[in-house]
């Protein structure tokens, strides 16, 4: 691999970028040249962020999953994603390890970053999640999920907390591991349409 080809990128992130993720130098500056081409900025922006999600659900309401989700992603907290924050969120929703996705999640719930998970924080990210999906899908609910209210109250019963507790990063990885309904129900779970939708638009 010359440095030609990876010149815009400096070697420091690139060597990072190796050491936390499995794509090679090749892919990484092939990335890059994509991103700068989409992104001549360098940066992400929330809108554009937003937008991307528009575009894969048209019939919901995704902006609110996608403001949680670009908050989680953006861990320098200043409101763009540059490459590296793009790159580790692709590593991780693509091939990331159990581990760093539940790491991930936590971060999600966690909406002001304290470190704890309130009932709150569940109600308000079980609430973006129901936006996604289409109105149409959510009749199919089973009868104890099919508000955003009794999902969140599953969530919160399973943890076992009373209405003012907070659950802990350990206490939330632990729990949604050995449970697969649980983690069925903190994550959005594409609905069948959702899926045929998106396999239409890669085609
Ligand atoms: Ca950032
Ligand atoms: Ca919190």
């Amino acid at each position: 691999m010359g440095n030609s080809k990876s010149g815009a990128l400096s070697k420091e992130l690139l060597d990072d970028l190796k050491l936390n993720t499995k794509y090679s130098e090749e892919e990484l500056c092939a990335w890059y040249h994509t991103f700068l081409k989409e992104c001549p900025s360098g940066r992400i922006s929330k809108e554009q962020f937003e937008s991307i999600y528009a575009s894969f659900f048209p019939d919901a309401d995704p902006k609110a999953y996608a403001q949680h989700v670009f908050r989680s992603f953006d861990s320098n907290s200043d409101g763009t994603l540059d490459f590296k924050e793009y790159i580790v969120a692709l590593h991780l929703t693509s091939s990331g390890k159990t581990m760093q996705k539940l790491e991930w999640a936590f971060a999600l719930y966690d909406v002001d970053r304290n470190g704890t998970i309130s009932k709150n924080e569940i109600q308000e990210i079980v609430k973006s999640i129901f936006n996604m999906i289409s109105k149409e899908d959510q009749k199919h609910l089973p009868d104890d999920e099919n508000t955003p209210e009794k999902r969140a109250e599953k969530i919160w019963d399973f943890f076992g907390k009373k209405e003012n507790d907070k659950i802990t990063e350990g206490e939330f990885i632990q729990g949604v591991m050995g449970n697969k309904d649980i983690l069925r129900l903190i994550q959005f779970d594409k609905p069948q349409k959702v899926q045929e939708r998106l396999k239409e638009k890669k085609q």
